[in-house]
Parts: C-alpha cells; sequence; structure tokens
C-alpha cells in the first residue's frame, strides 16, 4: 500500500468500477465523486443480475435495489427496498446532499429520485424475468456460496455480488459506496446490509474504510464494517481486521457460516488493503497510478 490516490472495490466487475472512478481520482477529484462515478458502471450493466438496473428480482418479482455512501466528513446517504430508478448510488448521493435525513425506503425513496429528475422506469429485464419464472418452479432459497463472473470463473454463477468501493483521494480523504440488487429471490421488502451505514460500508476519515459483500443478514448481525473500521482504529491490518470480522460470523452462527459466502475489503488512512472472506473465491480490484490488479483469494490474478 502506500500510494494515493487509491481504489478498491469488490469482486471482478471492480476492475471497469474502479477504472471510471480512476478518471475522478487522477483528476484531483474527490473520493465521494469517484466511487459514486465507478459503482454506477456496474449498476448500468444490464449484463450483471446482482447490482442495479439489470438485478435479479424478489420472488414476488419486484426488483427492489439497495445502496449507500458515505464521505471523509461522516456525511452519509443511503437508499433501500427502492423501485423503478436504475441508480439507487446517485439517490443515495442527493439523500446525503439534499435531505436531512440519513435513509429513504420503498415508495418515499423513488419519489424522492422523481423530485431531484431522475426518470422513473421499468427494470425487471427480459432475462431477469426469464430466471425469476425459473425459480418459481422450486422455489427454494439458497444463496450459492460462489457467485462470480463466468468470465473468468467458468461455470460459476451469478446469484449474490454487491459492488462495495473504497476510494483515497489525492488530498488523503476517504470515501466509500456500496450498491446492490440484494439477494437474488429474497422476500418482498427484505433489505439486507449494503445501504446500511456500519453493515456493508463505514467510512471513519481518521481510520480507513471497510465494505462488505455476501449474506447480509450475518453482516448486520455483526455490524461487520463499523466492526472491522474500528478493529484498524486499534491497530490492526486492513486484512486482519476483516479476518476477525469474519471470524465473528462464524463464531455467532458456526452452522451458518459453512453454507454461505460472506467477504470483507478494507482500506487504512495508509492506502494500505486487505480483505478476507468466509469462503475462497473472494475477489477485489485495486487501482493505483501504477497498477491495475484483480486478487483472488489475495492472489494477483493477473
Ligand atoms: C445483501 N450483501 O443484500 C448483499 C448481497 C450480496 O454479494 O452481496 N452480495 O445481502
Amino acid at each position: 500500500g502506500g500510494k494515493l490516490p487509491i481504489v478498491i472495490s469488490t469482486w471482478d466487475f471492480g476492475v471497469p468500477a474502479n477504472k471510471e472512478a480512476w478518471k475522478t481520482l487522477a483528476a484531483g477529484g474527490r473520493a465521494v465523486d469517484a466511487v459514486e462515478a465507478g459503482v454506477k458502471i456496474p449498476e448500468q450493466d444490464m449484463k450483471n443480475h446482482t447490482v442495479g438496473r439489470a438485478g435479479y428480482p424478489d420472488r414476488d418479482g419486484f426488483v427492489t435495489l439497495d445502496a449507500c455512501i458515505m464521505d471523509e466528513f461522516g456525511n452519509c446517504g443511503s437508499v433501500a427496498a427502492m423501485e423503478d430508478i436504475a441508480h439507487p448510488i446517485s439517490v443515495a448521493r442527493l439523500v446525503m446532499d439534499k435531505t436531512p435525513h440519513v435513509m429513504l425506503v420503498g415508495d418515499g425513496a423513488s419519489q424522492f429520485a422523481v423530485e431531484q429528475g431522475i426518470k422513473r422506469e421499468k427494470l425487471l429485464t427480459p432475462e431477469s424475468e426469464k430466471a425469476w419464472k425459473k425459480w418459481l418452479k422450486k422455489a427454494e432459497y439458497s444463496p450459492l456460496i460462489n457467485i462470480e463472473n463466468e468470465q473468468h470463473r467458468p461455470g460459476g454463477k451469478y446469484n449474490h455480488d454487491t459492488i462495495g468501493m473504497l476510494a483515497i483521494d489525492a488530498k488523503g480523504n476517504i470515501s466509500g459506496a456500496c450498491t446492490t440488487s440484494g439477494m437474488a429471490f429474497k422476500m418482498h421488502g427484505r433489505v439486507g446490509d449494503s445501504p446500511i451505514i456500519g453493515a456493508g460500508l463505514y467510512v471513519d476519515n481518521e481510520v480507513g474504510g471497510a465494505t462488505s459483500t455476501g449474506v447480509g443478514e450475518e453482516v448486520i448481525r455483526n455490524v461487520g464494517s463499523f466492526l472491522v473500521v474500528e478493529l484498524m482504529r486499534q491497530g490492526m491490518s486492513p486484512e486482519d481486521a476483516c479476518k476477525e470480522a469474519v471470524a465473528r460470523i462464524i463464531k455467532k452462527k458456526p452452522e451458518t457460516a459453512k453454507k454461505i459466502q460472506v467477504g470483507f475489503l478494507a482500506i487504512n488512512k495508509k492506502g494500505e488493503y486487505g480483505a478476507y472472506a468466509l469462503q475462497e473465491g473472494f475477489s477485489f480490484a485495486v487501482c493505483t497510478a501504477d497498477k491495475q490488479d484483480l486478487l483472488i483469494d489475495g492472489k494477483s490474478f493477473y
């Protein structure tokens, strides 16, 4: 670590997302603007069924999106279970910038987005609808452990993958963003960790930032991202802090922990980063002025 600016994000789709965020960082822009721009790439990707507009629906056929953003001043904004709006991260940003609140949910979030000039549109794509109808035949809710990207993992299947992104700008300020369509075929109204400040994302500009991906219920139970940041405050490295947060999940629910994936990604004030996950196969992308990397289980993929 050490070199600034830097942007890191979860999963293979973090690579193109980081590239977009980098444009803002390289131009001397703010980390908060970089992370918003970066995560919009997977949000708008029609092939991505786990984040944004092409996300898989819940079990009743509704696409409901969750996102949050947090800046270097401790400002934060979030939307949860929002329908009919393609870029939840931008609505989360507007909640942060334009309202006295931190979190808007459901219809209220969509209504606010429309008032801010964002277009209401149908999100369920023909492909997502087909996947949902196929799921309905058995209607079994059992999240897959991995999950990743056919591109690099032949045979891999998308089920749940959230983009969590953390950036430090040239001034040394830290911000983060997290956005997801949540667990595919979840119950209608279910909200995961991703839009919850402290669970799916946390930033403290004195210490660092953390974000999570995987089965959100276990992250919420342990206030995962806040825990990782607090452990770094006490002197742990980003990787050790992520590892300890994973250990808490195992300790609290050992049987559940065997069957699911949860991954944490963290960065400290110095720009050192690390990750740890319950199961193997967790990847994250790193972008600085001198490198563009994808790490899978901590090893460089390229
Ligand atoms: C959730 N954490 O809604 C999200 C889903 C997901 O990779 O990540 N996962 O629980």
